[in-house]
């Protein structure tokens, strides 16, 4: 990106000097991107085709990118938000780090999508949804004589000391998911003896919430917890792993987008949030090897993106768990109470 930026510079530069005309600047779009790199590269590269705007597109994860905004916030650099766990989304709504947008498409989104936008105040809107899982290496387990795992409560086993992968839910959205899902089915004390039983298990906290099930993929981990999505992708490119859905129930993600306020540029950033939308967009998330289920009603579906409906999902507070209080509180709790025990 850096060096088209450059390249296109000096063309600019030596057509100006050529013709003695001021050069007209290309409109020009800074997007933080949470999801996996290749669908944010699709994403860029597809709309500089239609619009000719040139982007700037970074990746990085929802809670690295939420704190990138907030430390920005008296001179914002970003202009929009794409992708990532649905709850930093609506905490920089409440804490007016974004705008409200209200687009002509919410009436083409489905409930959950919709619900994000008003539990958000119009500042964030849903762009695709995804449940947690755990993942396995079925090769490394059966070899390592280790029973498959059926149930969150099975990863308390200290048959699987070192085993378990997953990341740390202060940079990763898909960790802090996990985080409110346990608090949620399993009450917020219970909830933490779960998460400190499967600390002595764990071999890395990762910054990147889909790193795990790649790190399984290539037999550095042998389970995951990850978003099922991002399971199936490594199937799909023949890795062993098997995608379990946990007998208690599971969370799930409203991976969100949200326009940054003062943004420099907040009409294309709008232009972008129309185009993200679109169905036509959203259904070429399978290109990029994306699997999750796109907001858009009249988008295509992915064959592969694990069916919600078939999944025992909780009924994720998204309202009280994306409040600033509830992440700020769960996330303290979590450094001081979990990641602070020995393994
Ligand atoms: O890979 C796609 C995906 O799982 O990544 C997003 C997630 O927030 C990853 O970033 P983190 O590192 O913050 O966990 C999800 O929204 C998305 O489905």
């Amino acid at each position: 990106m850096k060096t088209k930026q450059f390249a296109f510079g000096i063309a600019v530069a030596t057509a100006c000097a050529l013709t003695g005309t001021p050069s007209q600047a290309a409109e020009k779009l800074n997007v933080l991107c949470a999801a996996d790199d290749q669908w944010c590269n699709l994403m860029e590269s597809t709309f500089e085709k239609e619009t000719g705007v040139d982007v700037s597109m970074v990746r990085k994860s929802s809670g690295e990118i939420f704190a990138q905004i907030k430390a920005e916030s008296r001179n914002p650099k970003v202009d929009i938000w794409w992708g990532g766990t649905g709850d930093p989304h609506l905490q920089a709504a409440a804490e007016d780090l974004t705008v409200e947008y209200k687009s002509p498409q919410l009436d083409s989104l489905l409930d959950w999508a919709k619900n994000q936008a008003k539990d958000g105040s119009y500042k964030t809107v849903g762009i695709y949804a995804g449940a947690l899982g755990i993942g396995y290496n079925e090769e490394l387990l059966k070899s390592k004589g280790l029973p498959a795992p059926k149930c969150w409560a099975d990863l308390t086993n200290p048959a699987y000391k070192g085993e378990i992968q997953m990341a740390n839910p202060n940079s990763s959205g898909t960790a802090y998911t996990t985080l409110a899902t346990v608090v949620q089915l399993f009450g917020e004390e219970k909830g933490f003896e779960f998460l400190a039983g499967l600390h002595g298990n764990i071999n890395q906290y990762t910054k990147s919430g889909s790193a795990p099930i790649k790190a399984a993929a290539r037999g550095e981990t042998t389970l995951a917890i990850t978003f099922m999505h991002d399971m199936v992708k490594q199937v799909k490119k023949g890795f062993p792993i098997k995608v379990v859905a946990p007998c208690e129930g599971t969370g799930y993600e409203v991976g969100s987008m949200s326009i940054v306020k003062g943004a420099r540029n907040p009409e294309t950033a709008q232009k972008f949030a129309e185009f993200a939308l679109r169905a036509d967009i959203q259904s070429l998330a399978a290109d990029a090897e994306a699997y999750q289920v796109p907001s858009n009603a009249s988008a295509t579906v992915p064959d592969e993106a694990p069916k919600l409906s078939d999944l025992k999902l909780i009924e994720y507070d998204f309202a009280t768990y994306g409040s600033s209080d509830t992440r700020k509180r769960l996330l303290k709790r979590w450094d001081d109470e979990i990641k602070s025990l020995p393994r």
